[in-house]
């Protein structure tokens, strides 16, 4: 029992109290002392609240924030900035989706890259349909690279389970820059990069199971359908290996030792209903054998199919590649705590959360040890718990879906009440408004978690903002966690759909504000501006024809585009490369052509292009759409199509 429980205050009753304290704390500017000294229960309120206003959730006009938050946002596809612990959104970032204002996914930039490593399915798909790119993605889950256990601010990864994709984002400018569908896996959703010695892999979880040779021969027989777990090697981009395993792949984390993965299994069954995937009484989390996979592969234990190289990870197969270790039905979170020792697996449909020792897995590498001897604890604490994060002060803290709460647990405690002990391991809950599925805290998956801030996720808000019609924003909530006990100091909707957020400290990431003119995003331009005899870092202002194709070249500074007109013919292909000039902090410029669906930014001193059919005679009027200068509304110009004679 808590002692808000033990106190008979309610737990809503409490939540009132604490916002009403933190109101009149806040409005009347007293000092916080004035609110303590009544019933033990309230000094507890009081105490978290002085932990609130020393944290200083508010954050005031031109004030920083003290951590980036990186937020995944599912179905839309992006990854977003926020501030934390203002919450605001600073930035949207398009990854898997087509964004009007910056132009990705119709740029010749952001297509290059976007198409990059399509399967050929997946390119004949897109021609049949007269599709480009495939403009939606489901990003779940983003994480930064490591360097020994800690973020080192060079790369966010995120993971597209609609298309079976992964992506790479560079922190020094925050864009985009690889893209990769994986092939023989299905709905890449669980994703992670290695932390040690550094995120030389990206642990992906295919998380839908087909046929190994997906061409319909045996589709009506699931007995034939595997599951794909692949490595990914981050520099290149590329598959490294592939592991073929039984069960579906839900979640994975990475341990602290560079010796393993793990992925929790909701199918162990491979069950095709819902009945199917629940009948089961256990399913399992695989650990995956890093050293042990690596020697295969090296060994040459492999299938190659579709330029991969699989090697055999499932169940009975007798290799030291995976280990199966049974967790109550349908398991969802993998959580490697900071502590270098525990892994965190969310029952879900089961109170528990798993605890299991990583020091132990070597045992059931090397002897036939029972698969369960390495789980050190299993406490019960509530219902539908999903996700756990970490403070670094051996304190978990795990989402209650069903319950919307969070809790927070001591894990030493909880292996000695898994040993008998009487030791009740929950030290507080503290609702939430609703429905929780992931939560972060501030540096919590490194080895910096600093337990200051907690970041959740709610997938409902109902009652938490105005009405904005049948479709409601989630709820973001950020929890004060500095104190013993947790405040819910703040709601932030947020629109389809955050599952997962991390939160960096502002000293990992340092981007930049201003382009080099060498990035390697407009190699490919900058070659054919050299073919084309133009230096894309001087004045452009040329049109150059080369049959039918027409390449317009123009600088931009503010307020006016190198060309105020230029003239094509109807049918010629016209690719617009436009170049910002300018070179001073903030200042985007863009491109537009009136009723061609183009739109593009272009950022201080970068380039980018667009490819498009000039099909309509006439003239077509181009504008800048980023807000640059006085001028800006007159930064305009015609293409002139000649009629085809
Ligand atoms: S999952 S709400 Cu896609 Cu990360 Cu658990
Ligand atoms: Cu340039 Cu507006
Ligand atoms: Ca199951």
């Amino acid at each position: 029992m808590s002692d808000t429980e033990k106190a008979g205050i309610s737990r809503r009753g409490l939540l009132g109290a604490t916002a009403t304290g933190a109101a009149v704390l806040g409005g009347m500017g007293l000092p916080r002392l004035s609110l303590m000294g009544g019933a033990a229960g309230l000094a507890t309120v009081a105490g978290a609240t002085a932990a609130r206003a020393e944290g200083g959730a508010a954050i005031a006009p031109g004030q920083l924030d003290e951590y980036y938050g990186f937020w995944s946002s599912g179905q839309s596809g992006e990854m977003r900035i926020l501030g934390i612990p203002s919450m605001r959104e600073l930035m949207r970032v398009p990854v898997f989706n087509r964004c009007s204002a910056t132009g990705w996914g119709r740029t010749n930039e952001s297509r290059r890259i976007l198409n990059e490593s399509n399967s050929a399915e997946t390119n004949a798909y897109l021609a049949a349909n007269n599709q480009v790119v495939h403009d939606n993605g489901d990003l779940h889950h983003v994480h930064m690279s490591f360097t020994e256990g800690k973020y080192d601010g060079k790369y966010l990864f995120g993971n597209d389970k609609a298309n079976t994709r992964v992506a790479r984002i560079r922190c020094d400018v925050m864009k985009t820059d690889k893209v990769l569908e994986i092939p023989n896996a299905k709905g890449i959703h669980g994703m992670r990069p290695q932390k040690w010695p550094a995120s030389n892999y990206l642990f992906c979880n295919g998380e839908d199971e087909t046929p190994l040779n997906n061409d319909g021969s045996t589709m009506n027989d699931p007995t034939t359908y595997v599951n794909i777990f692949t490595a990914v090697a981050t520099e290149e981009f590329k598959v490294a290996w592939q592991v073929m395993v039984s069960g579906n792949l839900d979640n994975t984390d990475a341990d602290y030792e560079g010796k393993w993965a793990f992925s929790t299994s909701y199918n162990s069954e491979m069950g095709m209903t819902q009945a199917d995937m629940t009948a089961a009484e256990m399913d399992h989390v695989v650990v995956f054998n890093i050293a042990e996979i690596e020697a295969g592969i090296a060994a040459g234990d492999f299938q190659e199919l579709n330029g991969c190289k699989i090697i055999d990870g499932r169940k009975g197969s007798n290799k030291n590649y995976t280990r199966y270790i049974p967790i109550a039905n349908n398991p969802h979170g993998c959580n490697m705590a900071p502590d270098k020792k525990h892994l965190c697996i969310g029952g879900k449909l089961s109170p528990t959360v798993t605890v299991i020792d990583v020091t132990k897995l070597d045992t059931l590498f090397t002897s036939d040890a029972d698969p369960r001897s390495v789980v050190v604890a299993e406490p019960e604490l509530g219902l539908g718990p999903l996700h756990t994060a970490f403070d670094g002060k051996g304190n978990a803290f795990t989402s209650l879906f069903l319950d919307s709460q969070v809790v927070k647990w001591n894990i030493e405690d909880a292996i000695r009440a898994y040993n008998g002990e009487k030791v009740d391991p929950i030290l507080d809950k503290v609702d939430v408004q609703y429905q929780p599925g992931h939560l972060k805290t501030s540096m919590g998956e490194t080895l910096d978690a600093d337990g200051k801030w907690l970041v959740c996720l709610c997938k409902f808000s109902k009652d938490r903002f105005i009405n904005v019609g049948p479709l409601k924003p989630e709820n973001d909530q950020l929890i004060d966690i500095s104190g013993d006990k947790m405040v819910v100091v703040h709601d932030g909707p947020n629109f389809a759909e955050p599952h997962d957020a991390i939160a960096v400290h502002v000293s990992k990431v340092n981007p930049l504000s201003v382009w080099n003119r060498q990035d390697p995003m407009w190699a490919e331009t900058r070659k054919q501006a050299e073919a084309d005899g133009i230096n894309l870092d001087d004045w452009q202002d040329s049109v150059i024809r080369d049959g039918n194709k027409v390449r317009v070249y123009m600088s931009s500074q503010a307020p006016t585009f190198a060309l105020d007109s230029f003239t094509v013919k109807q049918g010629d292909e016209v690719t617009v490369i436009v170049t910002n000039l300018d070179d001073i902090d903030d200042l985007t410029h863009g491109f537009t052509l009136g009723n061609h669906g183009v739109a593009m930014e272009i950022g201080p001193q970068a380039t980018s292009s667009v490819t498009f059919v000039a099909t309509q005679p006439g003239v077509h009027w181009y504008y800048c759409q980023w807000f640059c200068h006085a001028l800006h509304m007159e930064m305009r110009g015609r293409m002139l199509v000649e009629p085809a004679a």
